[in-house]
């Protein structure tokens, strides 16, 4: 059964997902639910693809699609479907936008764009394209539609922190710190791309440039892989991209952003800490208290200055209006369903979807420049360890 019924009004949009992994069922949540609490344009959640046949019948049954199936190219065939949610692993997303866009179908993917530059490249220029032809593409940086980040660029753009300075971008997760955590397709360089990288630099990187509507200029990097390798069905498999990456960004306003992710981070399950500090004033946000968004505002007296927490669920808040009455928080899921909104009312007046690939490249291009600068390896100046101040580890006294 689909999510809503048909109302009197143009013929409901035909959705194909591809993918049901976690990506899948997230939107497949928000696809679910999206109808019930925001006037969006009529859809029906159609067919839910999938490689595993039993699989993907089973998790259609389970999300509410109204079939399965096992080929997306014969999918992206189908007059009655009008929109394709890719959440298939990234070294599919340049192939199924790409073809999904040719054949006239508006297009929602997955973070990163694409594994490549290359392929980000293409898939820009596709949506440029199919964009000619009133098809519309957005990538799915679903952190911009935490209302409390929404609210964060909304102050920023006001002056309310005056002129930022200095950004620090920290996303933190730890389900890889254990050694014998199985090899997987994010383990891959040709599955994934990168490591940490790409998987969530991508969203802190996004948030800099969504949090100040700035351009990146300059990059240094570097990149570090703890665990060289994991095992696999058939015994151990190296691992080929990174577990944890820095880099510093240098924004066209002049401001500075640091940016470090890790996915070995112990005790750090996913944590997106934002810092943004101008001369007027300063934000802080941790993605695993998503509701709330600390703010100082550097006018006041010096004696009344200090961060105060503003629980960001009003219904003057992004978004809030059509959840629950004040102090009910939301949740991570929350996300999704107003990405999916804003993709439905952008679809549905004919106008470009934000985040565009476009926005999606631009990412892309300073991932790529973070894996030059580690690879040239020129921001490492090399020290040699003097004898006289090695720290030991010896015990006092021993
Ligand atoms: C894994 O790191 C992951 O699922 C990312 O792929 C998502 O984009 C992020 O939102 C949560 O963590």
């Amino acid at each position: 059964m689909n999510s809503q019924e048909t109302s009197p009004g143009p013929p409901p949009l035909g959705v194909a997902m591809i993918g049901y992994a976690f990506m899948g069922k997230a939107h497949s949540n928000a696809w679910r639910n999206v109808a019930s609490y925001f006037d969006v344009p009529a859809f029906e959640r159609r067919v839910l693809v999938g490689r595993d046949p039993a699989g993907v019948a089973e998790a259609a049954a389970k999300y509410g699609w109204a079939e399965s199936a096992t080929d997306w190219r014969a999918v992206l065939d189908r007059d009655d479907i009008h929109i394709v949610d890719i959440c298939a692993p990234g070294f599919m997303h340049a192939e199924i936008a790409i073809a999904a866009l040719s054949a006239g179908k508006h297009v929602l993917v997955e973070k990163p764009l694409a594994n490549t530059l290359a392929e980000a490249e293409a898939m820009a220029a596709a949506a440029r394209s199919a964009q000619d032809k009133g098809v519309q593409s957005m990538i799915g940086f679903n952190y911009r539609r935490v209302p409390a980040l929404a609210l964060a660029r909304e102050l920023i753009a006001e002056g309310r922190l005056g002129t930022v300075r200095h950004v620090r971008a920290a996303y933190l997760q730890d389900w890889l710190v254990d050694p014998d955590s199985p090899m997987t397709w994010r383990l891959s360089k040709e599955t994934a791309g990168s490591g940490a990288l790409g998987d969530i630099a991508s969203h802190a990187i996004d948030q800099v440039l969504f949090l100040l509507g700035d351009q990146v200029t300059e990059v240094t990097g570097r990149l570090h892989t703890f665990t060289p390798s994991r095992p696999g069905p058939n015994g151990p498999e190296q691992v080929t991209v990174d577990d944890a990456a820095w880099a510093t960004l240098t924004l066209a306003s002049g401001a500075i952003a640091s940016v470090e992710v890790s996915r070995v981070a112990t005790g750090q399950k996913n944590s997106l800490k934002l810092e943004i500090y101008g001369d007027k004033g300063a934000l802080l946000f941790d993605l695993e208290d998503l509701n709330e968004l600390g703010f100082l505002d550097a006018t006041l007296p010096v004696r009344e200055q200090g961060f105060r927490r503003i629980l960001v669920n009003e219904p003057e808040h992004p978004y809030l209006e059509a959840w629950w009455p004040q102090g009910h928080v939301i949740g991570w899921e929350h996300t999704f369903t107003h990405e999916i909104r804003d993709f439905l009312l952008a679809v549905g007046s004919g106008t470009q979807p934000s985040p565009s690939f476009e926005d999606g490249l631009a990412v892309q291009r300073i991932l790529t420049a973070v894996e030059e600068s580690a690879a040239a390896r020129s921001s490492l100046i090399q020290l040699t360890p003097s004898a006289s101040t090695t720290q030991t580890t010896t015990t006092e006294g021993a």
